[in-house]
């Protein structure tokens, strides 16, 4: 099966009005919008009325886009301390659904939508979908988990409102997520990057890969590096895209990359991106790697005003080779609370991710980071998964590749690293967000 290249790629957009907006009118549709989420807000929405008035901001105040730096932030803390309902500014009788996301750490989120806002959401990923080139003929085969986690719903919402098939596989079973692919005849799937490369392996070990009809793979919901794009696309001959989102903001379909791969496109109609940089809360200028805050432009019922993700990315304003003008963030580097500081350095799981496919060979992408603390000093070890071959060999050969590994971490992380090769498949495999980092210090 050939690889789906650009020169034979069409490009598509869903709404070109929209997407492809010249930046005087999107301003002018994002002020009047921006007007209405801030009297919303501050009118059915305690917490903002009081956030609000403490900041000395009044509706009156916000007339355009622009007047977006008046407004006070909102924290992933705001949200805990008025769980599970308290932003909300509609009668909980019109809430459609809630979602939620078990986080990396700490508390659930919830996020409770409408039916409005499910709609935009459904929209949302179907650009997201025409991005990658599908159409309402294509078979999505959906491995994201259904459930409070928005993965599952997320696609299937975007493939009803492009008109495609939904396969509806929820996460899990690798050998039947196999079976139906083949079966049923998938042209695309969606799942995170890390369980999309181990069903991958899983499909090339069987020799499935040739028999699929596989064109395109709609990956998201943890950070992920170009290296682990391309080994996804050489194993099944596909195009694979990035998939943006939270579901504070709405699930995936905040954002997502088109055929060129240079940034993932904010639907910044709905979406008001902004980066800031963490420690100052200053503007950054395109470019300049900060955290991403968003403002709803149109969300009914929990609408959020500057955001902070803690996601880390930059932001390009200019207009992309597919045409579009919506702004493309770039693919991220992790969140801020990913970011291990060890011995005052700042690692990010990405880069052992970078390093490791660097090495190519016996060496998968397949890792985890421990950090411990001895003798009050900071000990990183990566545990990387080797060749079975490797552990068959001279016991030399695997010395020097541990060597090699350790060397490359190094260069990489600017520090010394601890490595330990593994057996294919110790490292355990996650159907949701991979867990790559355990941190046993007492910090
Ligand atoms: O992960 C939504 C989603 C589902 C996105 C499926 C893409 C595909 P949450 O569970 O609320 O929502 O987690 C949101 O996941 O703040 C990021 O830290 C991370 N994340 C999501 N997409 C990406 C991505 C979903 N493409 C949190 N790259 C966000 C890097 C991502 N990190």
């Amino acid at each position: 099966m050939a690889a789906v290249s650009l020169e034979n790629w069409v490009e598509r957009i869903r709404d070109p009005k929209i997407e492809c907006m010249s930046k005087d009118e999107m301003a002018a549709l994002q002020g009047k919008r921006l007007v209405d989420v801030v009297e919303r807000a501050y009118n059915h929405v305690d917490f903002y009325h009081k956030k609000m008035k403490d900041a000395g901001v009044e509706p009156g105040d916000i007339k355009s886009i622009e007047d977006i730096s008046k407004l006070p932030f909102t924290t992933k803390e705001d949200l805990r301390d008025h769980y599970p309902f308290g932003l909300l500014a509609i009668p909980m009788k019109d809430v459609a659904r809630v979602q939620g996301t078990s986080g990396t750490t700490g508390k659930l989120t919830i996020a409770p939508y409408s039916q409005k806002d499910v709609e935009v959401w459904g929209e949302c990923v179907a650009r997201g979908l025409t991005m990658a080139g599908l159409t309402s003929e294509d078979i999505i085969h959906v491995c994201y988990g259904y459930g409070l986690f928005t993965g599952g719903m997320g696609l299937d919402y975007g493939a009803q409102a492009l008109g495609a098939t939904a396969i509806p596989m929820s996460a899990g079973n690798t050998k039947r997520q196999m079976m139906c692919m083949e079966d049923l005849g998938a042209t695309a799937f969606a799942c995170t990057p890390s369980y999309a490369l181990y069903l991958a392996e899983s499909l090339a070990e069987a020799g499935a890969v040739d028999r699929l009809k596989l064109k395109v793979g709609i990956h998201g919901a943890e950070p992920w590096t170009e290296e682990m794009r391309k080994k996804i696309e050489s194993i099944l001959h596909i195009n694979c895209f990035d998939i943006y989102g939270l579901c504070e903001i709405t699930g995936p379909g905040v954002a997502q990359d088109c055929i060129h791969k240079e940034g993932l496109h904010v639907h910044w109609d709905y979406f008001y991106p902004e980066v800031i940089n963490p420690a100052t809360q200053e503007m950054c200028k395109d470019a300049e790697t900060g955290e991403l805050v968003f403002t709803t432009l149109a969300k009914e019922a929990m609408p959020l005003i500057r955001y902070r993700t803690k996601d880390l990315t930059s932001i390009d304003h200019s207009t992309c080779k597919c045409g579009r003008t919506l702004p493309r963030i770039s693919k991220f580097t992790g969140r801020t609370d990913d970011m291990k500081v060890i011995r005052g350095v700042n690692v990010f799981p990405t880069q052992v991710e970078t390093a490791l496919l660097s090495i190519g060979g016996a060496v998968a992408p397949h890792y985890m980071m421990i950090v411990d603390r001895e003798d009050n000093m900071d000990v990183l070890t990566v545990m990387v998964e080797v060749d079975e071959s490797m552990f068959s060999d001279e016991i030399r050969k695997l010395d020097a590749l541990r060597n090699k590994i350790a060397a490359v971490l190094k260069n990489a992380l600017g520090i010394s690293v601890r490595v330990k090769l593994v057996e294919p498949k110790t490292i355990q495999r996650s159907e949701g967000k991979a867990v790559r980092v355990i941190d046993n210090r007492d910090l």
